[in-house]
């Protein structure tokens, strides 16, 4: 790591900020062929890289991302990171990406602001409430905390919330603990950084426009804006457009892509210590170290590739967020922005390997991710380079959706899609 005297650091920032060494290279062009290539420089493709190169020894290998790293849905969440979802299967890979989150920071030797803080989900009526204690226990079955609030613990967990005296009154909540938020783009960053470290080339502005495959139908490279890229394994993880590189392969997914946005305040000082969300008025809240609050809405109506969603979404969000928090109702918004989120029918991920030999994919996380981008691209890099998934993500398979096997997380996945 690098470390800078104040005085340098002083003499670096008068000079223009000329001088920084960058944090990873940039190749000035791709090699001509690698042993593995990731589409998609966001957490999960770039995590991907880094445990392929650090646990599997694969360090021949490059990820290739159309735009700037972190600049898909990983820069553009909301951070809220939980593990209290229902199925076994889901406890599984969500939990084992919450067990990293503590220490991913020493980890990657880069902060990424892991905060737990305790993620709280409101429930507004009799089946809200139902379902969350449905969730309680399954998640305790399984080792996962998770408890049941009444409505005056939750106040006391979060002063700010109004409990009563509005359309939907809080009868109780369900609180995980170990959950929170992280600081999205050093996840990225970090990963970056530590991949590059181990060899790995980070190749941005280098889109996917093809993939080649032989008689076989086995891949043999990468067509892209920076040329072709020769290699026998291909990891997928490109979120929202997911559909449109797997069909470069002849593969269609049951996917469907969404516009999903988010907004934040002015910054304050701390006031608000915890996430809320709420399922049922379609609105979440935290507060970034910054300052600002962060708001979340649910995703639009209709399928879109644009990066923006209506201001209708938003506007009924902020309506929820006015009556849960009433003092916010003077806040101003600073700014908005949308990602385009891949949901699959069941609102579990696929994480496996594809009928193309030598192609596979990480997808549909739809509105819930980014929680999971530490185990998830462990147990990515593991089914790229044992050619079979790691036993969490062995039920994520797409045949899933035509044996049966659906893990069906829809009331998990919190914001409604
Ligand atoms: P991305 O970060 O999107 O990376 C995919 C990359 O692939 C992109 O950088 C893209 O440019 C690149 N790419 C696409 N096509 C090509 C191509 N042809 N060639 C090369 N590169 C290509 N999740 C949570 O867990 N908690 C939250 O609070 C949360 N809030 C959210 C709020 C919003 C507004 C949005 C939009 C999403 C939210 N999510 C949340 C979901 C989460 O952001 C995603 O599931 C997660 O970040 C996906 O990470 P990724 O690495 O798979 O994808
Ligand atoms: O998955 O927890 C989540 C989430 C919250 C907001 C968007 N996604």
């Amino acid at each position: 790591m690098q470390r800078f005297s104040a005085l340098s650091l002083l003499k670096r920032g008068l000079s223009g900020q000329r001088g920084w060494t960058p944090q990873w290279r940039r190749p000035e062009r791709p090699k001509k062929g690698y042993d593995a290539v990731i589409v998609g420089g966001g957490g999960h493709g770039l995590g991907a890289a880094y445990y392929l190169a650090k646990q599997h020894g694969l360090t021949n290998i490059a990820v290739v991302e159309k735009g700037w790293i972190g600049g898909g849905n990983t820069g553009r969440n909301t951070t809220i990171i939980r593990s209290n979802y229902l199925f076994d299967e889901s406890a599984g890979l969500y939990d084992h990406a919450l067990e990293m989150w503590p220490t991913l920071s020493q980890e990657l030797n880069y902060n990424v602001m892991f905060s737990p803080r305790g993620v709280m989900m409101l429930a507004h009526t009799v089946h809200d409430e139902q379902v969350s204690k449905r969730h309680v226990h399954a998640n305790r079955a399984n080792g996962v905390d998770n408890e049941w609030l009444t409505a005056k613990q939750a106040k006391e967990f979060c002063p700010p919330l109004n409990i009563s005296d509005i359309r939907y009154p809080v009868v109780g909540a369900a609180l995980q603990r170990r959950g929170g938020t992280a600081r999205h783009d050093a996840v990225a960053w970090g990963y970056a950084r530590g991949a590059d470290a181990l060899g790995v080339d980070i190749l941005e502005n280098c889109e996917v426009t093809g993939i080649r495959r032989d008689s076989n139908g086995a891949v043999t490279a990468l067509e892209t804006t920076r040329g072709v890229i020769e290699s026998r394994k291909i990891g997928v993880c490109a979120a929202g457009n997911t559909s449109v590189v797997m069909k470069m392969a002849g593969v269609k997914l049951p996917l469907e892509s969404y516009p999903l946005q988010a907004l934040v305040s002015e910054p304050v000082k701390p006031i608000f210590p915890c996430v809320v969300m709420s399922n049922t008025v379609h609105a979440y809240i935290s507060q970034s170290d910054k300052g600002e609050l962060v708001i979340g809405a649910g995703t639009d109506a209709y399928n879109s590739y644009t990066q923006r969603g209506g201001l209708h979404i938003s506007s009924h969000a902020l309506e929820a967020i006015c009556e849960l928090f009433p003092a916010f109702r003077r806040m101003r918004m600073l700014r908005s922005w949308g990602g385009i989120v891949d949901v699959t029918p069941d609102r579990s991920p696929i994480i496996a390997k594809t009928p193309v030999p030598g192609l596979y994919v990480n997808c549909g996380w739809g509105t819930g991710g980014f929680k999971a981008t530490p185990g998830s691209a462990h147990v990515f890099a593991h089914t790229i380079a044992n050619d079979k998934p790691h036993p969490i993500n062995a039920p994520f398979t797409i045949e899933r959706f035509a044996d049966g096997n659906l893990i069906d997380e829809a009331a998990a996945a919190a914001v409604a899609h």
